[in-house]
């Protein structure tokens, strides 16, 4: 064994024969890219001796395996994470500063692959990272974009997006290792033809066109074991063969053609959270990677069974929404065409395999593709739907006798589009909300009558965030203060967080605390500074709201509360506050007209109060975070005193950020929907500021058609006046009037739809008189430690780690490897 000393200097050679081999360079010549890619081969030698070891420990051990299937990761950067896991972020840091180089430094290097759009794809890698760490086998299997989420400029006050283009920035990624063993073919397209064998039907595909997809393995680090999980991510290629065709045929430009049209299928990520795209390349993209993904399931399975009869035992599949619900028919494909197996066998051995996560119960989310598109893209796979189809209304009018518009309404098929959220009920084992109130909302609400039928199948299983990132990695500060007063326990048992709680009465402990939020609160200013030219002030408290930008989540509601602030403050001398700092961070789909203008809102608003008297300025300030991804959540959330979910109650189907700001000690503002509902149970009701309507009340106000936000508006003077501010020309010097349109859907309904469907004005007064109490609480300052406090100690239930098992224990039934 090496001693400390040893170990560094190992780390200082390696860089250095690194930069020579690599880049021909010395640590005076490289520049930091350079630096950084060597730091990262070094560590990676480590990381890969793990990652063989733990492949050969499945080998042997022959459990059952998990694939979480999900067109979306949100991994965030790779190196602190990975020295965290490893033990070594000190040492690193110690080997770099000898080096006479500083470790942040380099790993601002690296790029956060933004293979996501929000909670969906954070979910999977905080999965990913939990099922390593509690040495669960598994793969997480998504596409390798080569244009993450579009990067976002604020530009004259308005989002502008420009391309991700994060493999290009460092020159490739150095994390990844291509497997080009794992290469598989996609088909799509082309004719079938059918041909009866001994009396057996036979389908044949032929003339279709053919997409290679390539494999990427990224590792995914367990803490405090040498378990290594993989994320695999495929990659889109045109086939050469056919390429040199065509070539040799003369048609050069066409063979390059055809190579780009393969090519385009892994190259941009779709930039909508649920939000409709019913785009042709889309649904090639979701095929491209389940078919991979199940024909490489599938070679596994056999090289070690030789058939697929017990595929059910030693396999389970689970899907991240319904994005990859065309694995079902494709196993199925393969099951049938391939392997001669007969039809109902094939398909009960499907419905042992696969578990349905449901992320949302939006109308306007659920996935839907027209029959005609489908049917020519996948004609095979559109075959099988059909079967299925066929079995599953037989299926239910055995259930629903006579009951055709029921049957109708649950079929896969109808009204000339494929439903793959019925598709996945039908065909999955499980199928599951994401927290306790959105798994009721699926039984009582979006699924009901698939509920009736198959009651056992549905269940729910309350998300979870990742401790080792959104504690240990974005929170170092809060981690040295949690070793010396608690230990190190909750680093992978976070309920021993609640070792905190008799330290929530002693003074020095809340000090110290509230000193930790301090620093974090001036390392976001620093980074704020550097990054936007925007000075904020520490000591005001610090109010986020971070998230997708959408009408649902109520951005503009808090826009609304704040000019009403902004209004009082400018017209009422007698008028007092506690000074807010509020922080906004947003994407908004490219699209998204409505969220875009909600964008502007708060941008114009940010401008409008910077000039404003002192007096004003002093007391209330509005800013905008460019570009909200992983790595600026791990900044901004720590800083944060309130936290804002505020959401329409029943909308929100769990939310992970009210996790992560609860996590590290801020107090959370929010309306009784997903998660909220279980963090309020969790801290209890005297530290969680809770307003608004229920799901319940909400429920029976759309129902009975009650509501006329006209009304909301005449009654209420606080509403009044801020609404006067979106068309009286205070906000646009210009004259261009560009809020007329978010106030005419708030009082009058946009072209058909109904006024204010998100309840903004008829939540506005609780909200505002909520904020009112908060401010209160925070002046008394030993009682807002305490509260910060609590919400820390009593965040352990949100770990991902109890999702995992959650999941486990009542889904996928798999073996620890023997770590
Ligand atoms: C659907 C059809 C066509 C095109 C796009 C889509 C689409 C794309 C992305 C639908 C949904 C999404 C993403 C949804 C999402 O991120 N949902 C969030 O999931 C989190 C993890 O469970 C929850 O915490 C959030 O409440 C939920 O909004």
């Amino acid at each position: 064994m090496l001693n400390k000393h040893e170990r560094k200097q190992q780390i200082i050679d390696g860089i250095k024969s690194n930069l020579r081999n690599q880049f021909g360079k010395t640590v005076k010549t490289a520049n930091k890219t350079q630096i950084y890619l060597a730091c990262v081969q070094v560590a990676r030698e480590e990381i890969m001796d793990r990652w063989v070891k733990t492949k050969e420990i499945e080998a042997e051990h022959g459990g059952k395996k998990l694939y979480y299937l999900s067109v979306e990761f949100l991994p965030g950067r790779a190196m602190s994470n990975n020295l965290i896991a490893l033990g070594k972020t000190d040492m690193y840091a110690e080997a770099l500063m000898e080096l006479g180089i500083s470790i942040n430094e380099i790993e601002d290097i690296e790029a956060d692959p933004g293979l996501g759009n929000g909670g969906l794809g954070r979910l999977a890698s905080c999965f990913l990272d939990s099922l390593a760490t509690l040495n669960y086998p598994a793969m997480g299997c998504g596409i390798r974009y080569e244009y993450g989420l579009f990067r976002q400029r604020i530009i004259n006050d308005a989002q502008v997006e420009i391309p991700d283009d994060w493999l290009d920035d460092m020159g490739g990624y150095p994390w990844e290792t291509p497997v080009y063993e794992d290469e598989f073919s996609v088909r799509f397209g082309g004719k079938l033809t059918e041909e009866y064998v001994d009396g057996v039907l036979k389908v044949h595909h032929t003339d279709y066109s053919v997409v290679e997809a390539i494999p990427f393995d990224l590792p995914v680090l367990g803490y405090g074991t040498d378990n290594v999980g993989t994320l695999r991510l495929w990659s889109a290629h045109s086939p050469k063969q056919i390429d040199m065709e065509s070539f040799s045929r003369g048609e050069y430009v066409r063979a390059v053609e055809d190579r780009e049209l393969a090519e385009v299928i892994s190259k941009v990520l779709y930039p909508a959270e649920n939000h409709k795209e019913g785009k042709s390349l889309r649904l090639k993209q979701h095929y491209f990677f389940t078919s991979a993904t199940i024909q490489y399931i599938v070679r596994e399975h056999k090289r070690c069974y030789g058939s697929l009869y017990n595929l059910a035992d030693k396999v389970c599949i689970q899907i991240n929404d319904t994005h990859p619900a065309l694995a079902i028919p494709e196993l199925l494909r393969i099951m049938i065409d391939e392997e001669g197996m007969d039809w109902e066998a094939s398909c009960n051995i499907c419905k042992k395999v696969f578990g349905y996560t449901n992320h949302t119960v939006l109308s306007e989310a659920l996935e839907k593709w027209p029959e005609q598109l489908f049917k020519e893209l996948l004609p095979r796979i559109y075959a099988i739907v059909h079967g299925i189809n066929e079995d599953y209304c037989a299926k239910l009018w055995k259930f629903y006798p006579g009951q055709w518009d029921k049957i109708g309404s649950m079929a896969i098929v109808g009204y000339n589009e494929i439903r793959m959220a019925n598709l996945c009920v039908a065909m999955s084992d499980h199928v599951n909300g994401v927290s306790q109130l959105h798994g009721e909302i699926l039984k009582r609400d979006v699924f009901k009558n698939f509920f009736m039928v198959e009651p056992w199948k549905f269940t729910s299983i309350t998300n979870g965030i990742t401790p080792r990132r959104w504690l240990l990695n974005a929170n170092p500060a809060l981690c040295k203060l949690l070793d010396d007063s608690i230990g190190e326990d909750y680093k992978q048992d976070l309920s021993a967080l609640n070792k905190l709680e008799p330290l929530a009465d002693d003074s020095a402990f809340l000090q110290r605390f509230a000193d930790v939020k301090l620093e974090n609160k001036r390392r976001f200013a620093d980074w704020l500074q550097q990054k936007q030219g925007i000075t904020i002030d520490p000591s005001m408290v610090f109010d986020v709201q971070s998230k997708r930008a959408h009408e649902y989540k109520r951005q503009l509601m808090n826009l609304l509360h704040i000019i009403s602030l902004y209004d009082r403050l400018m017209n009422d001398s007698s008028f007092e506050m506690t000074p807010v700092t509020f922080i906004f961070a947003a994407k908004a789909s490219a699209n998204y007209t409505m969220a875009k203008q909600i964008i502007k809102l708060a941008n114009v608003l940010s401008h409008k109060i910077s000039m404003a008297p002192s007096r004003v300025r002093e007391r209330l300030n509005v800013v905008f975070v460019e570009n909200y991804n992983v790595t600026a959540a791990e900044i901004l959330i720590p800083a944060a005193d309130v936290s804002e979910q505020i959401s329409t109650a029943g909308k929100e189907a769990s939310g992970t950020g009210n996790m992560k700001f609860m996590l590290n000690g801020a107090v959370t503002i929010g309306t009784l929907d997903g998660a909220n509902v279980e963090i309020k149970e969790q801290v209890g009701d005297d530290n969680i500021f809770i307003f608004g309507l229920t799901a319940q009340e909400v429920e029976r106000l759309n129902r009975y058609a009650n509501y006329s936000s006209g009304k909301a508006y005449e009654s209420n003077a606080l509403i009044r006046r801020a609404m006067d501010y979106l068309i009286n020309g205070e906000l646009d010097l210009n004259g261009t009037r560009v809020f007329n349109d978010l106030y005419h859907v708030l009082l009058f309904g946009e072209n058909g739809t109904r006024a204010d469907p998100y309840l903004v004005l008829k939540d506005f007064p609780t909200y505002s008189e909520c904020h009112a109490k908060l401010r209160t609480a925070y002046c008394d300052t030993k009682r807002w430690q305490r509260m910060s406090v609590l919400n820390t100690a009593r965040a352990g239930y949100f770990s991902s780690d109890r999702s995992i098992e959650d999941y486990n224990e009542k889904i996928w039934k798999l073996d620890k490897l023997p770590f």
